[in-house]
């Protein structure tokens, strides 16, 4: 299942995962050659979910290639065909005809047909997961790109009217809560007249409305609002959940929601009215059985030994992450920060088109996707940007005021390394919270943490702030000399120090720790990269515990 609660109990749906036909298209002949009217001859499969580099045979290949796969209806029927991830430019072909694009390899997009017939139907697609001058990531971000379908695929059986999408907001005065919920109907038959039904927490409320046969989605929204007391909000602490489940005819769609309320005073980060303190990870969809596709299990084994660290929120680094992964994070009061994949951009790039486009299409998506998840506490717009520039302004405004018009409940950041890199950053007041990114006495010398700290504090005055990056390298194992950098020792003490030094700050919120786990990195890099991997991890790539793990363990509240 891709979510941890079954959010359309009365749609049939069947997932797609298994081994599909795969061929690499290096020379990128398979749009001439239209394979999705005829898929080559292959034995090869490729297993989906799954990042092909994860596979030794294409450990470095970036470029176009495609999947083949069928699935079986029993009967005519509406479907939705949702694609989770597809990394990261993918053409979805349904028995030879073009079905639906997408750019972006972190979040979901789908499509909707019509009374498609019952029996055997083919679904080629094509992925291409190079980075170039316009993508997103870009060349060179210090993280596998890894290509393929690399989340859940599935067919969902839909009735003639259903729930196309639920947008819930909500108000809260004390312990009485009111609830907003904007319903997306969609009419695939005939006219029809059908009672629309919101219940949460067992106080419903009901409104009748006429749909014309096959009228436009976006016509049909429905405004429904309930009221209800006793509400027991959301913290990490008590990370109570609530369902709102919306009916119309046999349709029912379900979605979580946990009450809360997120804002800033002065430096301080509040929860519910109340200053909160971050102890967090930055971590990356990987490992190397799978690459960016994320098996339960290991998100469970994850979450697992980030709390037992005592760690109490997660850098979603630096992409949206799967459905599930947050809902783990909803149930377990953990805090996210989201973002999107602007790793390291100038103004030049920014101002390539559609550089901004495609990330205020992807922030929109992950806006849009993600935004019933407690959980999530921030947007992040882009991490470590020129933002000393005068051309990253307005993009940054963009992405700012973009996010704030679709959600006015969450606190937006972005993660800055300008005065680590020695330069003033000029869009700070932009945000409701600054990320800072430094690596003192690993990439360079020259500042203790407290002597780092004044400064960004004179820098940024009444900006509350996080340290979103500090980290050092530790080759898993390696503990030949004491204190030398790569070493295990080297590690601990680093993180030992800078995290007490952090606890101990008046100025900042918390931190969150680079990184969680070690993650593979192009080979091109691998001459910074021992075993080409980012080897920061205060768990290796197989999370197996370094000593720096066990030392935040102690250092950390329980
Ligand atoms: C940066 C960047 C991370 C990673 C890190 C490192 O701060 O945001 O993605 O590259 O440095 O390990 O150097």
């Amino acid at each position: 299942m891709h979510r941890t609660f079954e959010p359309t109990p009365s749609r049939r749906r069947q997932y797609l995962d298994g081994r599909w036909q795969f061929v690499t298209d290096p020379e990128d002949e398979g749009r001439e050659e239209e394979y999705w009217e005829s898929f080559p001859a292959t034995d090869e499969r490729m297993t989906v979910p799954c990042g092909w580099n994860a596979r030794p045979d294409y450990v470095d290949y970036e470029g176009p290639a495609w999947y083949r796969t069928t699935f079986e209806l029993l009967k005519r029927r509406n479907v939705r065909l949702t694609f989770l991830a597809v990394a990261h430019d993918a053409s979805v072909y349904l028995d030879g005809e073009h079905l639906v694009g997408h750019y972006g390899g972190h979040t979901q997009f789908e499509a909707v047909c019509q009374g498609l017939a019952a029996g055997e139907h083919e679904l080629v697609v094509r992925v291409d997961n190079e980075r170039d001058e316009i993508s997103l990531p870009r060349p060179g971000a210090d993280w596998l790109s890894y290509g393929g379908i690399t989340r859940e695929v599935f067919v969902e059986e839909l009735p003639d009217v259903f729930v196309d999408d639920l947008n819930l907001s909500y108000k809260l005065d004390g312990d009485c809560a009111t609830v907003d919920a904007e319903v997306a109907l969609r009419n695939l038959g005939d006219d029809a007249e059908r009672e629309v039904t919101l219940t949460i927490d067992g106080t419903e409320t009901t409104d009748v409305v006429e749909l014309v046969a096959s009228e436009p989605i976006v016509d049909r929204s429905v405004a429904l609002s309930v009221e209800f007391g006793g509400v027991e909000q959301w913290s990490r602490e008590e990370p109570r959940l609530y369902t709102a489940t919306v009916t119309v005819g046999d349709d029912e769609y379900r979605d979580r929601i946990g009450f809360r309320t997120l804002s800033v005073d002065g430096t301080d980060i509040l929860l519910n009215g109340s200053p909160v303190e971050l102890a967090g990870v930055n971590r990356h969809e990987d490992h190397p059985e799978w690459g960016h596709a994320q098996p339960l299990r290991l998100m469970t084994h994850d979450l697992d030994l980030i709390q037992r660290a005592g760690f109490d929120t997660v850098r979603a680094s630096h992409y949206p992450n799967h459905p599930r992964f947050l809902d783990l994070c909803d149930e377990e009061g953990i805090f996210v920060i989201e973002e999107i994949p602007y790793w390291q951009f100038d103004a030049e790039r920014f101002a390539r088109d559609p550089v901004l486009d495609r990330g205020l299409d992807m922030l929109e998506e992950m806006v849009t996707e993600h935004r019933h998840h407690p959980s999530v506490f921030a947007w992040s717009i882009h991490n470590e940007c020129a933002t000393q520039e005068e051309g990253l302004r307005e993009p940054t405004e963009r992405l700012v005021d973009r996010t704030r018009e679709l959600d006015d409940s969450r606190l937006v950041t972005y993660a800055s390394n300008r005065d680590f890199e020695g330069y003033t950053d000029e869009c700070v007041d932009l945000v409701d919270f600054i990320g800072i990114n430094a690596y003192w006495d690993w990439y360079f010398d020259g500042k203790t943490w407290p002597e780092f700290l004044e400064d960004v504090r004179n820098q940024y005055g009444e900006t509350p702030a996080i340290v979103s990056e500090f980290g050092a390298g530790a080759v898993p194992g390696e503990r030949t000399v004491e204190a030398q950098k790569w070493s295990e020792p080297f590690q601990r003490e680093y993180l030992q120090n800078a995290v007490e030094t952090f606890r101990e700050s008046e100025f900042v919120s918390g931190f969150t720790v680079w990184q969680y786990c070690d993650i593979r990195v192009p080979r091109r890099k691998a001459m910074h990269r021992p075993r080409t991997q980012n080897n920061k991890g205060i768990v290796d790539e197989y999370r197996r515990p370094k000593e720096a793990y066990w030392t935040l363990r102690d250092v950390l509240p329980e």
